[in-house]
């Protein structure tokens, strides 16, 4: 398999590590979907990654398409999500508030690096962050017995965990150390596992940090 997407892309980095936590071997191809647009259309039709390039040549797109293949293929036992119900909704509820607090934070991101100067808008800024805040702070009071959906390591603590780190790297000023201390010891726990060493965005990729305005700005 050939994984399309560089480990900046928190999107791709949860199928990173879902990949290689259930033992999957894969080939990476760590292009970034701004400047190789045209090469990342021809895996997916709408440019994003990341995209995993199957055996037999097929191309799956959309993490949480992705994952749902994974899932499926190693089985009700080791599925990440579970596949089976009351325990598929206890982890799906977590994956989509990371998600949404992920996606809050993106918009806020393009707001910035995608428009000229004066065509920022703040208050759009402040409204994506609140509420990423909110989802983020959500996640924290859930606690871990020991992981977020109970006694083992699901897609909950992987994308909540990656959503986390995202969040300090792009907003160290909102999401300082010590804001959502749960997350921070769930964070501290999976940095012990390889699938997260192995895939720590290179320092120099974790570039584009975003300053809150304050009321004086
Ligand atoms: N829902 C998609 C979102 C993927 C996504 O937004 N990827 C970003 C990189 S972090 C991207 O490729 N952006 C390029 C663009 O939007 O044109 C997923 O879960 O895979």
């Amino acid at each position: 398999m050939l994984l399309v997407g560089r480990y900046t892309s928190p999107f791709s980095r949860r199928v990173a590590v879902s990949l290689r936590y259930l033992g999957f071997e894969y080939e990476h191809k760590a292009i970034n979907a701004w400047s190789n647009l045209a090469e990342m259309r021809s895996y997916n039709p709408v440019g994003r990654v990341p995209a995993l390039v199957l055996d037999n040549g097929e191309v799956l797109f959309d993490s949480n398409a992705i994952l749902d293949y994974l899932d499926f293929m190693v089985g009700p036992e080791k599925a990440l999500t579970p596949l089976e119900e009351p325990a598929r909704h206890g982890v799906m509820r977590i994956i989509v508030c990371a998600m949404g607090a992920l996606e809050k934070m993106v918009h806020s991101v393009y707001e910035v690096t995608m428009h000229p100067e004066e065509k920022v808008h703040d208050p759009w800024i402040d409204h994506n962050l609140s509420q990423a805040e909110l989802g983020l702070d959500w996640l924290d009071q859930i606690g871990q017995t020991p992981w977020m959906a109970g006694e083992r390591l699901t897609q909950a603590d992987i994308t909540t965990t990656i959503v986390a780190q995202f969040a300090l790297a792009r907003f160290p000023e909102s999401f300082a150390p010590g804001t959502y201390p749960n997350l921070d010891s769930l964070s501290a726990r999976v940095m012990e596992l390889p699938a997260w060493q192995e895939t720590v965005p290179a320092p120099d990729e974790a570039k584009l940090k975003v300053s809150i305005p304050t009321e004086e700005d």
